[in-house]
């Protein structure tokens, strides 16, 4: 091969991987956009209103009948933020008991048996699931700060205001890697300006997607109808000289490797697409 065809595929190459991670991230920043929207008609239609009018039910068939405003998303949930001196009056309320997301037989948790979920422990606060899609129910009633990753997202959407993105994790009843994306919906007018300490304060829950990487990025491309032709694969790179697969078969290397950045909009987390052509020429 000459000089002038290495420089024609190199210059294919990373145009084919560019428009990949433009569209991954476009479609994921419309998710988000929407997403951010739930939180505000959580905040207005049931923590504004008494009455509220939002129930599971409203929940639920809002939820669904806009899930195609949400590309990429497996589900979406209401999680409510409750300190453990109202914790009996909720579960006697709801008639049911908080459950803990982490058991000593983790594959119970993952495969979300409710019945087999222990109560949480005692703690200063919880974040118990009350509304779900329908395609994220198994979730209902789980203290979401019992599992490590919901709970880091939890603190830092609440205390910064803005979606939050945790680390790629399995997700509950998935035996896909996954994010989850979180947004604090609070209870009273904040000045863009307000202090952590006021948005905590403030907080009244969390509303949440989860996404299910594998399937939607392998859906993005099918699309595409370019997987004969290169291989992709996206990693979480927040930690540079640890990164974290999140798509993407075994890496075989055939040479010519073009990275493309991905912005998902949560500036602490750093991700990227590496994409490859699957033959040497
Ligand atoms: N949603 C779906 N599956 C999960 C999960 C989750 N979290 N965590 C583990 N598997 C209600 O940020 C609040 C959603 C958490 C929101």
């Amino acid at each position: 091969l000459n000089k002038k065809d290495i420089l024609g595929r190199e210059v294919t190459l990373a145009n084919m991987c560019d428009e990949r991670a433009r569209m991954l991230q476009d479609r994921f920043n419309v998710s988000l956009n929407h997403v951010h929207s739930l939180a505000i008609l959580v905040s207005t239609f049931h923590h504004g209103k008494n009455p509220s009018a939002i129930d599971q039910k409203t929940f639920g068939l809002y939820t669904e009948r806009t899930a195609f405003e949400r590309p990429l998303t497996s589900g979406v949930a209401y999680a409510l933020k409750v300190p453990h001196s109202v914790r009996e009056q909720f579960e006697k309320q709801h008639g049911w008991t908080i459950k803990k997301m982490e058991t000593e037989d983790q594959t119970l948790v993952q495969d979300c048996i409710p019945e087999k979920l222990d109560p949480a422990p005692i703690q200063d606060e919880y974040a118990p699931v009350i509304f779900s899609q329908e395609t994220v129910s198994h979730i209902v009633s789980i203290d979401m700060m019992s599992g490590k990753e919901d709970r880091e997202n939890i603190l830092r959407a609440r205390a910064s205001g803005k979606g939050v993105l945790t680390s790629p994790f399995k997700l509950l009843k998935s035996n896909h890697l996954g994010v989850v994306l979180t947004f604090a919906v609070y209870n009273a007018d904040l000045a863009a300006d307000a202090t952590p300490q006021q948005r905590v304060e403030a907080t009244a829950g969390y509303l949440g997607a989860s996404y299910d990487v594998p399937s939607l990025v392998d859906q993005l491309l099918q699309q595409l109808a370019s997987k004969q032709t290169i291989s992709v694969h996206v990693y979480d790179t927040t930690n540079a000289s640890a990164p974290i697969k999140m798509y993407g078969d075994e890496v075989t290397d055939t040479g010519m490797l073009h990275t493309s950045n991905l912005d998902f909009g949560d500036p602490s987390r750093k991700h990227e697409m590496h994409c490859r052509f699957k033959q040497k020429p």
